[in-house]
């Protein structure tokens, strides 16, 4: 079982599209195990993006991801974290394969939709970055033996 830490970022909530992209993290069978709105003082949105720091879009980035409300999530899983990266896609929606979030939902490189962790100490990291440890519960659902096999 791995945690992955998403965002929902600005445009997907200014957009509409929270509901919808929820659902496919659950179709797929993934766990919600914490989730938040919340408007993202800039210190937490630089120290999410700390490793861009030096590139030439971090100050929009930085602006863009503390423009809005956005909305926190953790979710549970097998491979979690790589299963969600799939989900989500190529980082610019021009690339990004139909059928992935990003190639279905978008257009742009900076307005793409979701932030998912890259890794399991990126979702460590951030994990801890956006939730205070009683924020993440731990339950099983129903149908969860339908889900996973092991
Ligand atoms: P990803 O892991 O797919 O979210 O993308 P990266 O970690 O490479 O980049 C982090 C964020 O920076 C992306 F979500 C969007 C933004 N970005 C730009 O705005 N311009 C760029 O040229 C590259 C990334």
């Amino acid at each position: 079982m791995e945690r992955t830490l998403i965002i929902f970022k600005p445009d997907a909530v200014q957009r509409m599209l929270v509901g919808r992209i929820l659902a496919r993290f659950e179709d797929k069978g993934l766990r919600i195990v914490g989730m938040k709105l919340q408007q993202s003082p800039r210190a937490q949105v630089e120290k999410h993006y700390e490793i861009h720091k030096d590139r030439p879009f971090y100050r929009q980035l930085v602006d863009f991801m503390a423009a809005g409300p956005v909305i926190v999530a953790a979710l549970e899983g097998p491979a979690a974290i790589s299963v969600v990266r799939n989900m989500l896609g190529a980082t610019d929606g021009r690339q990004a394969a139909p059928g992935t979030i990003r190639g279905d939902f978008g257009l742009d490189k900076q307005y793409n939709l979701v932030h998912a962790s890259d890794g399991p100490e990126t979702a460590e990291l951030e994990l801890k970055l956006f939730f205070k440890p009683d924020e993440l519960l731990s339950y099983r659902r129903a149908g969860d033996q339908w889900i996973a096999s092991a």
